[in-house]
């Protein structure tokens, strides 16, 4: 009796495991981000051209905090306050601050010990959403952390949303491959059963071989071709470069301790 009890205990926990995994979605742009209810859930906002690569190596190299934020206006009053300001529009840097968007810009010599504001034309409006929308947790991926995120998320405790910044509201390829790379080694740990995450992992599936050349087919890569931009686009594929994760906490964005 005790064993047939047993049995059926451990039948039930099987099957308790498996029906609370937490789900996992992918938000594909922001203008589809009100069908998505992020409140208390984990959301990794991706912007791999080139917010969230540049986000993560200026930590890298020594930054001590991001303070994102969404209006040029606001960044202009903490250049006033003595800020080192990333401010970045249409993929140019603004002028009179010290950086635009591109990661080579944010070396240790650069960043090292500093508070960056960030201003850039998605990525960091999705942040804001993040927060506004109330995520308990919010985190920034790109390929450079993309095994050190897979093994923070793979420890799934709350609902998560993949949340790509596209660009001007409108559908990417670069951030839905990522997307698609996190699906591909999360599906053991949450329940997919989102369209969008299917569709990502086969983009990814796709381009994984050679990420670079994929990359090349981006709307925003011809945009930095007619830009002048030259190797931010192959730097922002590069896998693993580091183990830092972005964590928001409060306003800033610090290096998420493990
Ligand atoms: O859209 C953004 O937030 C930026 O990443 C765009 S850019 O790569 O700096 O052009």
């Amino acid at each position: 009796m005790a064993k047939i009890k047993l049995n059926h205990q451990v039948a039930l926990d099987k099957k308790h495991t498996r029906m609370t995994k937490p789900s996992l979605q992918v938000i594909l742009t922001p203008a589809i981000a009100h069908l998505y209810d992020m409140k208390g859930s984990c959301v990794v906002v991706v912007d791999i051209l080139r917010a969230t690569t540049s986000m993560c190596f200026a930590l890298h190299n020594g930054a001590k905090s991001i303070i994102p934020v969404q209006e040029v206006e606001e960044a202009e009053v903490y250049r006033l306050k003595g800020f080192a300001v990333a401010a970045e529009r249409n993929g140019i840097q603004l002028e009179g601050f010290a950086f635009g968007n591109s990661p080579f810009s944010f070396t240790p010599a650069h960043v090292k010990g500093k508070e960056i504001v960030f201003t850039t034309t998605n990525g960091t409006k999705c942040i804001q959403k993040a927060k506004d929308e109330r995520a308990e947790k919010i985190l920034l991926g790109s390929f450079l952390n993309l095994d050190a995120l897979i093994e923070e998320l793979s420890n799934a405790q709350w609902p998560l949303f993949i949340f790509c910044a596209g660009w001007k509201e409108k559908f990417n390829l670069e951030d839905t491959l990522f997307a698609g790379a996190l699906v591909a080694s999360l599906r053991d740990y949450y329940t997919i059963e989102d369209d969008s995450s299917e569709a990502a992992e086969d983009i990814y599936k796709i381009a994984k071989d050679n990420l670079e050349q994929y990359v090349q087919k981006a709307s925003h890569s011809k945009r930095f071709d007619r830009l002048g931009i030259v190797g931010d686009a192959p730097f922002c594929v590069k896998l693993n470069l580091t183990r830092v994760i972005p964590e928001l906490v409060g306003d800033r964005l610090i290096v998420k301790k493990t």
